[in-house]
């Protein structure tokens, strides 16, 4: 069993990205600049974007957090998306979900100039990946098949299973492993809460590819020996004995799956790291005269 460390694979990231800024820097180009939405104070959402703009800072980007209260209309947050659409100095940007009950998602995803749209979330920039035009990928699929790419895994004809059919990670993941190309050339399933028989189709997986949400949910008698896995799941578990008072897992009950695979990614540490590097390539691109 080999770890996919993502740390490591976002420190090495992250010297290529202060690398690009220095020699826009030596042309007389501004760094990237990437700005963050955060409505509202979900704790992990804090965490993640804290992680974003950590990130922007290493790399030398410049970042512009606005934080909004939870108590936040739709009609301000679009007002907030427009200006950002508008100014000149914002190479990309994002809007961190969840959001508070009261915002319709769709409405604020739509109101995002898809060419600033660093988190590939605009059906504009969604529909341009299924049809593979130049785009800026989903965070977290990026993440994947980038990781998948910096190690070497073949995926040419192999079996990958997806469990999870979400917006920003089942589906889209599902399609940029199926189309032509490495990484793609993939045979995927899509499993979800209406699959029968799940550990059918899990355990014939080559590739899989847990975005579940629920905490430990993949078990080691549900793998083939020698699977790649890619624990997508961000869980907070209650642990009154921890300092933080939960303890974070994946969706794949670690413990069980990875001495039967050949490779797999921990929780902390795994597809979590790669999401923050993907949005800093996309706002280098955006930088670089965009993609759309
Ligand atoms: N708009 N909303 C928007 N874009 C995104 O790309 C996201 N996502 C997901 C949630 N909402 C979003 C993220 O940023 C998930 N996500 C994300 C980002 C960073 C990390 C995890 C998920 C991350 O840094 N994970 C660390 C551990 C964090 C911790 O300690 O809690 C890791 O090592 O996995």
């Amino acid at each position: 069993m080999q770890l996919l460390d993502g740390k490591w694979l976002a420190e090495t990231i992250k010297q290529e990205l202060a690398a690009a800024t220095a020699r826009r820097a030596a042309q007389g180009l501004k760094p990237p600049h990437l700005a963050a939405v955060l409505v509202g104070d979900d704790p992990a959402s804090q965490v993640y974007v804290r992680n974003k703009v950590k990130s922007c800072e290493a790399a030398g980007f410049s970042s512009t957090l606005i934080r909004q209260p939870a108590t936040t209309t739709e009609a301000e947050l679009l007002r907030i998306v427009r200006d950002l659409n508008n100014n000149a100095d914002i190479d990309g940007f994002i809007v961190q979900l969840p959001l508070p009950k009261h915002i319709n998602e769709e409405n604020i995803t739509l109101a995002i100039d898809p060419q600033k749209d660093v988190d590939g979330f605009h059906p504009v920039n969604f529909g341009r990946m299924a049809q593979g035009l130049p785009c800026y990928l989903p965070a977290t699929p990026y993440g994947i098949v980038e990781m998948l790419r910096r190690y070497d895994i073949p995926t040419a004809g192999k079996e990958v299973v997806v469990v999870g059919r979400s917006n920003i990670v089942g589906t889209p993941i599902s399609i940029l492993l199926s189309r032509k190309g490495y990484p793609g050339d993939a045979t995927v399933t899509i499993c979800h809460s209406r699959t029968r028989d799940l550990a059918e189709h899990t355990r014939r997986a080559d590739i899989l590819i847990a975005a579940i949400g629920k905490a430990d949910f993949i078990t080691g008698d549900m793998v083939k020996e020698g699977v790649v896995v890619i624990d997508v799941g961000m869980n907070r578990v209650d642990d009154p004995e921890l300092p933080k008072g939960y303890r974070l897992t994946g969706d794949v009950d670690f413990a069980s799956v990875s001495p039967k695979s050949s490779y797999i990614t921990p929780v902390p540490g795994g597809v979590g790291q790669m999401t923050v590097m993907s949005l800093l390539l996309n706002t280098l691109k955006a930088a670089e005269g965009g993609v759309v």
